[in-house]
């Protein structure tokens, strides 16, 4: 099935050592530690979204097929089918990215011996292998209730629906994955972020947009006045702009969940495809972060619209996880992925996709931002702009390649071979 399979070329061992020692010492020339950046690198937790390996199917029996106007493209061989087969891809992926990440799970990804179970009436226990997995393996989890690919989700309503017994069905689902998350917390000693997005909507104009808001606030209060102990579940609601189907409307826009996230002390999770695609993400950690305790990320890179391609080393990421890194915001900031490719071997999706964040951080972590924050704090804007200009070129791909090098990962473009043997004996076995 594989295409190629030809050994990547990648430094030795001593060149890795050697290029490290000569970034090294020009980072320490502009003020910069190398090692401390390194440590802090080591301390970021990614959370892996399980999505990515197998197109956002779930495992719920039957299978009511993708809905919430959320699209996966492509048809590559080899996707997981089930359980099993997901951890197994996903310990894969994680043994390619260097750290220690979370997985963020979703409730179709429950496990009920192929039982129907009703998503208001998902239980922990249909997530003791995921827990023994993660607990095994070091890993936190996130949670996120799925109100989307079902029957009571078709109009495109759920929360926020006209009908009260539909909107209870989804509340009922939403308490029962509260609960869940906390449980998550609390086995596993980390807190769950346990993230509420819907896709409540219309495809055209809508002649009251007040009425669902209202119904989607009083729905969340009820969801909200369960008590779930925040040391172990952090609840986060997740706006977008428009989606398949919600074009005109969405009744979780950002102003609305910013408000009911203020008023209420919650998580806001800003997902980097829910803007106009000029607006950057960059620019509003520093205000959301006046307001709200904490916030999460959905890392994602929107081709032109909401499209979920892979995450890449662009200006947005950098910037983004920059102002994260910079504006001294690591530990009040959930940083996740949320893209889904099924055109691409999916493990190198996770794979590539996790280590752009992570080279995004590393490059904010060696910035000289001290120097940097001098110009600036002098008005001496000429240089600022020059510094940010010159910092750019700096040698931090020896400093990464140093890192994967430290982690036991492999350095450089050497992942793919193993992903290539992986693709030849796992993923060949399942078919198409
Ligand atoms: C959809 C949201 C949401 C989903 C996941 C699967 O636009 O980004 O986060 O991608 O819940
Ligand atoms: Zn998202």
């Amino acid at each position: 099935m594989s295409v190629i399979s030809i050994p990547t070329q990648g430094p030795s061992v001593e060149q890795v050592l050697a290029a490290y020692e000569l970034a090294r010492e020009r980072y320490a020339d502009l003020g910069v530690d190398t090692e401390q950046a390194l440590s802090a690198l080591a301390g970021i937790s990614l959370s892996l979204h399980c999505w990515q390996g197998d197109d956002v199917a779930g495992f719920e029996a039957p299978d009511a097929g993708l809905g919430g106007g959320i699209a996966v493209t492509g048809n590559y061989p080899g996707k997981a089918r089930s359980a099993e087969e997901l951890r197994a891809d996903l310990d894969m992926a994680y043994s390619l990215i260097p750290g220690n990440h979370r997985l963020n799970l979703h409730a179709i990804y429950a496990e009920t011996d192929g039982r129907r179970v009703e998503r208001d009436e998902v239980q922990p226990e249909h997530f003791s292998a995921w827990v023994e997995w993660a607990r095994a393996n070091g890993h936190g989890l996130d949670f996120n209730p799925t109100l989307f690919s079902h029957a009571l989700a078709e109009t495109g309503f759920t929360l926020s629906h006209r009908d009260s017994g539909i909107r209870q069905y989804w509340i009922g689902h939403c308490i029962a994955c509260r609960s869940i998350g906390e449980h998550f917390g609390r086995e596993l000693g980390t807190p769950s972020v346990t993230n509420i997005w819907i896709p409540d909507g219309s495809k055209d104009t809508p002649v009251d947009r007040a009425a669902p808001r209202r119904r989607l606030m009083d729905a969340l209060d009820e969801i909200f006045a369960v008590p779930v102990d925040p040391q172990h579940n952090l609840d986060a609601v997740e706006s977008k702009l428009f989606g398949l189907g919600s074009e005109s409307y969405v009744v979780g826009s950002h102003e609305f969940y910013m408000g009911y996230a203020i008023r209420n002390g919650i998580l806001v999770t800003l997902d980097s495809g829910h803007f106009h695609p000029t607006e950057s993400i960059a620019d509003k950690l520093s205000s959301v972060l006046m307001y709200v305790p904490n916030l999460a990320l959905h890392i994602s890179r929107g081709v032109r619209w909401d499209s979920d391609h892979v995450v890449t080393l662009t200006d947005e990421t950098q910037a983004m996880v920059r102002e994260v890194v910079t504006g001294g915001y690591l530990d009040r900031v959930h940083i996740g992925l949320d893209f889904f490719d099924g055109s691409i071997n999916r493990i190198a999706a996770w794979v590539v996709g996790a280590r752009n964040v992570l080279r995004a951080a590393l490059v904010a972590l060696l910035e000289p931002t001290d120097q940097l924050r001098r110009l600036e704090h002098e008005g001496d804007y000429s240089s600022r702009l020059a510094l940010f200009e010159e910092a750019k070129g700096l040698p931090w791909q020896a400093v990464w390649d140093y890192f994967c090098l430290q982690h036991e990962v492999p350095v450089g473009m050497r992942f793919m071979d193993d992903i290539w043997r992986y693709e030849a004996q796992a993923l060949a076995q399942r078919g198409s």
